[in-house]
C-alpha cells in the first residue's frame, strides 16, 4: 500500500470510528469528526510533538479540541496513538488512555471515551471543554505558561520548553465572548506560540450561519494583531501541514487558521446540514457513508492492517525521538543547574519548594485591625518571592485587590518581558478565570483577582477548574457590603452561597489578617483543587489571639474562637469574614450578662466538611440548638449549621447605596441586633 493510501486510510479510520461509536451510543456528535479528521490527522500525524508512551512530558505540544463536542476525534486520535494512561500521582501506567472498547462503550459510564473530553478523567486530554469558548480561552493561559517557562528555565542551548499550543474551534466558540476576550489579549501580547484553527463550516445547531453570525471573522482577528491564514479545503491535508508551517515560523503574533470545512462530510444526505451535528446518522446512511470512503459497509469499530503502525511511524517515533533528545538534555541541564531543574521538577508533581511559606506575617492583636484585601496582598508578596511560579493579577483591578506584587524584580509579564509575574488580564475576567486554568494546567500556580460581584463574569471557567481539579487561585475583594456607596450593583448576595455550590470549589471567607494568612497556608498545599478567597474591603479588626483561639483553626474550616466558661455553651454564634469581628463583639455582651455564649468563626463550610464527625460536633454540639449564623450575603444554606430554629442574619435583597454604618444597621449586622436574636433564641428578650 502506498503512503498515501495508508493516509487516506487513517484519516478514514477516525471519520468511521466516530461514526460507529455515535450509532452505537445512538447519541453524539458525528458531523464534525467527519469533517475534521485529515485536520486531527495532520496535526498529530505530521506536526506536534507529542510521545503517546508519556502523554505528560512537560515540553510536549498541546492539543485543545474546544469544540468538545467533536470528542470523537480525540478519543480516535488517542486510540489509534495508542497513547497511554497516567494516574494522578503522574505516575506512567502502560495501559492505553482509550482502548477500542472504551470507543465501544462511548458515552457509557466509566468509559473513557465520555461525551466531552475530560482532563483528569482521560489521560491525553489537556482541557476540559464542551462549555464552548472555554478551550481557545484556556489555551491562552498555557500560551502564557509557555513564554513565562521559557524566559525563567531556557539557558544557551538549553531549550527546555519550546512547545507550542494548537486549537481547534467552531463557530460556536468563536461566537461566544470568552473567545473574544482571549483572543483580544492574546493578540496584545503577542503569543506567537498559540495557533487557532477554526472549522468554517457555516453550521451550527439550529441551521445555517447565516441566520447569526456574518462577521468578518478573519477581519477580526486581523484587528487583534493575529496572524490569519486561510485553507479552503479541509481535506487538503498538505496545505493544512503548509499553514501549519507557516504559523511555526511566524514570530510575535499568534495565528489563527480559517478552515473550509464540510460537516458530515461523505454523508450523502447530511453534508452540510445541520442534521450532522448533533443525532446519529441512522443504519442507512452510515452505510453510504462508508461505501463514499470506500470502506466495508458492514464492518464496525474497524481499525484496518497497517493504521496503529502508520501512526506509530508518524506521531509515535517523532515524539519518542523529542522526548529522549529532550530528557537527555534535561540530564545535563540537571548538573549544570541544579536549582533550576529542581524547581521544574517540583512544579512537575504541583509540590511546593522548602521554605515555601517562611516570613509569612503574623498580626499583633489590633481594634483598628487590617482590610482582608491588604492582609492577602501582604501574603501573596511573601509567598511569590517563596515560590518562584506562583504568579497572577487582576483584571483591572490590581490597585484594588491589592493583588500587586510589588517586591523589586517582580515585574509585569508582556511580550517584551515574558520573566513578569504580575498579569495584567484587563476588563476580561471571563477570560481570565480560563487563562488562569490554562497556566493551572501548564503545572504554574496561578491567581486571578477582581471584585466579589464580578465572580459571577468568571464562574463558568472557575467552575471548570473544580471539574478540572486544578488548584486554581481566585481572589476576590469587596465581598460584601463594604463599599456601600456603590450600591446593590456592587453588592455580591448570592455569590458565596452559588460558588460553595460548586462540588470541589473551595471557597475561604476570613475573619482577620491572620485568618488570611492561615487561608493562604491551607489553599497553597492544595494540590488538586481550586480555592475562592473571598475578602473585606474594609478594615477588620485583628483579634487577640491570646484571649482568643489561634487562627490555624482556619484548616479545620471553623472552630471555636471563644466561650464564656468552659463545658457545654447555651447559644452559638457562628459567623464568616466581616462578621466575625461582630459576632465577637455580640459574644461579648451576652458573656457581659451571663449568657453561656459561644463564638464560632467559620470561614470555609467546604473545609468544615471534611472534618471528622467527632470534630464537627465538638464545634457544633447536636444538642445546642440555640444557634445564630451571621454573615453578609444570602441566607440561602445556612440552615445546615443553624437547624430550623436557628436563626441566621443574612442578605434576603441586593442591599442599597449608603455608607457601610447606615446599611449594617438597616440590615441588622450590629453586635445589639445579634445579641438580641442570640437571646431569642434562648427564649429571653
Ligand atoms: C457555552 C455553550 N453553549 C451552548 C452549547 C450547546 N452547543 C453544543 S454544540 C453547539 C453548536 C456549535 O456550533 P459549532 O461550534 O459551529 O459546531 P459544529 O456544529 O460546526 O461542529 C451548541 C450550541 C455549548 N456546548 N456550550
Ligand atoms: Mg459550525
Amino acid at each position: 500500500m502506498t503512503d498515501e493510501n495508508t493516509t487516506q486510510l487513517a484519516i478514514n479510520t477516525i471519520r468511521t470510528l466516530s461514526i460507529d461509536a455515535v450509532q452505537q451510543a445512538k447519541s453524539g456528535h458525528p458531523g464534525t469528526p467527519m469533517a475534521l479528521a485529515p485536520l486531527v490527522y495532520t496535526i498529530w500525524n505530521r506536526v506536534m510533538r507529542f510521545d503517546p508512551e508519556d502523554p505528560i512530558w512537560p515540553n510536549r505540544d498541546r492539543f485543545v479540541l474546544s469544540n468538545g463536542h467533536a470528542s470523537m476525534l480525540l478519543w480516535s486520535a488517542l486510540h489509534l496513538t495508542r497513547t497511554k494512561a497516567v494516574n494522578a500521582d503522574y505516575e506512567r501506567l502502560g495501559h492505553p488512555s482509550v482502548s477500542l472498547d472504551d470507543i465501544r462503550h462511548f458515552r457509557q459510564l466509566d468509559s473513557k471515551a465520555p461525551g466531552h473530553p475530560e482532563y483528569h478523567w482521560v489521560s491525553g486530554v489537556e482541557t476540559t471543554t464542551g462549555p464552548l469558548g472555554q478551550g481557545v480561552a484556556t489555551s491562552v493561559g498555557m500560551g502564557i505558561a509557555q513564554k513565562w517557562l521559557a524566559k525563567r528555565y531556557n539557558r544557551p542551548g538549553f531549550e527546555i520548553f519550546n512547545y507550542n499550543i494548537y486549537a481547534v474551534c467552531g463557530d460556536g466558540c468563536l461566537m461566544e465572548g470568552i473567545a473574544s476576550e482571549a483572543a483580544s489579549l492574546a493578540g496584545h501580547l503577542g503569543l506567537d506560540n498559540i495557533c487557532w484553527i477554526y472549522d468554517n463550516n457555516h453550521i451550527t445547531i439550529e441551521g445555517n450561519t447565516r441566520i447569526t453570525f456574518t462577521e468578518d471573522v478573519e477581519a477580526r482577528f486581523l484587528a487583534y494583531g493575529w496572524n490569519v491564514l486561510r485553507v479552503g479545503n479541509a481535506n487538503d491535508i498538505d496545505r493544512i501541514e503548509h499553514a501549519l508551517d507557516i504559523f511555526r515560523k511566524t514570530k510575535e503574533r499568534p495565528t489563527f487558521i480559517v478552515l473550509d470545512s464540510h460537516i458530515g462530510y461523505g454523508s450523502p444526505h447530511k453534508q452540510d446540514t445541520a442534521a450532522a451535528h448533533g443525532e446519529p446518522l441512522g443504519d442507512d446512511e452510515v452505510r453510504l457513508c462508508k461505501r463514499a470512503y470506500d470502506w466495508p459497509e458492514d464492518a464496525k469499530f474497524l481499525v484496518p492492517d497497517g493504521v496503529y503502525e502508520h501512526f506509530a511511524a508518524g506521531i509515535g517515533a517523532r515524539g519518542a525521538e523529542a522526548r529522549q533528545q529532550w530528557t537527555k538534555l534535561f540530564e545535563t541541564y540537571r548538573s549544570e543547574y541544579p536549582e533550576l531543574a529542581n524547581e521544574i521538577e517540583l512544579m512537575q508533581r504541583r509540590e511546593l519548594p522548602a521554605g515555601w511559606d517562611r516570613d509569612l506575617p503574623v498580626f499583633p492583636a489590633d481594634p483598628k485591625g487590617l482590610a482582608g484585601r491588604e492582609a492577602s496582598g501582604k501574603a501573596l508578596n511573601v509567598l511569590a518571592q517563596n515560590i518562584p511560579w506562583l504568579l497572577g493579577g487582576s483584571a483591572d483591578l490590581g490597585p484594588s485587590n491589592k493583588t500587586t506584587l510589588t517586591y523589586e524584580g517582580a515585574g509585569d509579564f508582556q511580550a517584551d518581558n515574558p520573566a513578569g509575574k504580575n498579569l495584567h488580564f484587563g476588563i476580561r475576567e471571563h477570560s481570565m478565570a480560563a487563562i488562569v486554568n490554562g497556566l493551572a494546567l501548564s503545572k504554574l500556580r496561578p491567581f486571578g483577582a477582581s471584585f466579589f460581584i464580578f465572580s459571577d463574569y468568571a464562574r463558568p471557567a472557575m467552575r471548570l477548574s473544580a471539574l478540572m481539579e486544578l488548584p486554581s487561585m481566585f481572589i476576590f475583594s469587596h465581598d460584601a457590603m463594604g463599599d456601600g456607596e456603590d450600591g446593590p450593583t456592587h453588592q455580591p448576595v448570592e455569590h458565596l452561597a452559588s460558588l460553595r455550590a460548586i462540588p470541589g470549589l473551595v471557597t475561604l471567607r476570613p475573619g482577620d489578617a491572620n485568618e488570611v494568612i492561615e487561608a493562604y497556608r491551607y489553599i497553597l498545599q492544595l494540590r488538586h483543587e481550586p480555592a475562592v478567597l473571598v475578602l473585606s474591603r474594609q478594615a477588620l479588626p485583628t483579634l487577640d489571639r491570646k484571649k482568643y483561639a489561634p487562627a490555624s483553626g482556619v484548616a479545620r474550616g471553623a472552630y471555636v474562637l471563644g466561650d464564656a466558661s468552659p463545658g457545654k455553651p447555651e447559644v452559638i454564634l457562628i459567623a464568616s469574614g466581616s462578621e466575625v469581628s461582630l459576632a465577637v463583639e455580640a459574644h461579648e455582651k451576652l458573656v457581659a450578662e451571663g449568657i453561656r455564649s459561644r463564638v464560632v468563626s467559620m470561614p470555609s463550610w467546604e473545609i468544615f466538611e471534611r472534618q471528622t464527625k467527632e470534630y464537627r460536633d465538638s464545634v457544633l454540639p447536636p444538642n445546642v440548638t440555640a444557634r445564630v449564623a451571621v454573615e453578609q450575603a444570602s441566607t440561602f444554606g445556612w440552615e445546615r449549621y443553624v437547624g430550623t430554629s436557628g436563626d441566621v442574619i443574612g442578605m434576603k435583597t441586593f442591599g442599597a447605596s449608603a455608607p457601610l454604618k447606615e446599611l449594617q444597621r438597616k440590615f441588622g449586622f450590629e453586635p445589639d441586633q445579634v445579641a438580641t436574636a442570640a437571646k431569642k433564641q434562648l427564649g429571653r428578650r
